[in-house]
């Protein structure tokens, strides 16, 4: 362990001292969360400076890419390439897994800037990653996970984190660095904020239907942005709320994917003591079938994940 006397713990706690003191990781995984904390600043900056607009292509899943999808895409993989321990990575602008270097330890999910087309009514909106170890996600769960993380672009750039340690939060000061805001978050098992999203479904999930008239009914608060990763992000900061995009309409299983979107959150959530589920089963227990497979998803406090599930069966 380094002599204190001679580095005295700083006031100001940078991200990379916090994965080395509180982490307890091995120095390759906390060089490639910083790498991907590096990566963020561009895009930080990107969307500060690129006009918004589509980029005229469409990704695996037939969506319009907006032009700062593109560029956040190639931001990370430069990145993850520089960083030498990335094995492969999954974006949601690629249709395939990308191999990088079979010898390297770590192969990392990502969805570069979900709720890019936020972008143009200036919402926030974030970067999702989920670090496993080894080469191959198909046949693994979200609960292999070694680490998750995610940046929020909003009035402030926010990055949360977690490797296996509860969760914590930083903040993009004026220098360009993530110091630390807060750690250790925590999540209460009660909701008072709800965050329904994939609404449409109500017309085939009488379920769905009813759970919305009993929030309500009990005068819960509606919190929701179109952005997973700052919804999601409201209950982690907030230290309670319930977050839902489930089955019917246009998305049967729901809109988000379970590898690029629901295995960090969940793997986030419940290390701040909350819960995720598909509605029957946690979604860190679930197996990875398909680099794209969609997954209902229930987040958030505990008792409401628990409640919404019964009342959604
Ligand atoms: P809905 C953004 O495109 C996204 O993938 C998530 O960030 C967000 O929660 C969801 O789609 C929005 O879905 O049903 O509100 O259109």
């Amino acid at each position: 362990m380094q002599n204190e006397a001679v580095c005295p713990i700083p006031q100001r706690i940078s991200l990379n001292h916090h994965i080395y003191r509180t982490g307890n990781v091995p120095d390759s995984l906390r060089h490639l969360i910083l790498d991907i904390s590096r990566a963020a600043k561009y895009i930080h900056y990107a969307i500060r400076n690129t006009e918004a607009g589509l980029a005229g292509t469409r990704n695996q899943f037939g969506e319009e890419q907006e032009k700062l999808d593109v560029l956040s895409d190639d931001i990370i993989r430069q990145h993850l390439c520089e960083s030498r321990v990335v094995a492969s990575y999954v974006s949601e602008e690629q249709s395939e897994a990308v191999e990088l270097d079979p010898t390297a330890p770590y192969t990392v999910v990502f969805d570069p800037l979900d709720g890019s087309s936020l972008v143009d009514v200036n919402f926030a909106i974030g970067s999702i990653f989920g670090i496993y170890k080894g080469m191959h996600v198909i046949g693994s769960t979200p609960g292999d996970q070694v680490a998750a993380l995610y940046v929020l672009y909003g009035p402030r750039t926010l990055l949360v984190y977690s490797v296996g340690n509860s969760v914590h939060e930083f903040i993009l000061n004026e220098v360009g660095e993530f110091i630390l805001l807060r750690e250790f978050l925590g999540v209460a098992d009660i909701a008072k904020n709800y965050s329904p999203g994939n609404l449409r479904a109500v017309n085939v999930n009488a379920g769905y239907r009813s759970l919305m008239d009993v929030w309500m009914k009990e005068e819960m608060t509606l919190r929701y942005s179109g952005c997973m990763v700052a919804d999601v992000h409201h209950i982690l900061s907030k230290g309670q709320g319930i977050f839902t995009n489930i089955g019917g309409g246009k998305y049967p299983l729901g809109k988000l994917r379970l590898v690029i979107e629901c295995g960090p959150f969940a793997y986030l959530m419940e290390q701040a003591g909350g819960a995720a589920s598909d509605g029957t089963q946690s979604i860190l227990k679930k197996k990875i079938d398909s680099l794209d497979q969609r997954s209902p998803l229930i987040i958030g406090s505990k008792t409401e994940v628990k409640r919404v599930c019964k009342m959604l069966k």
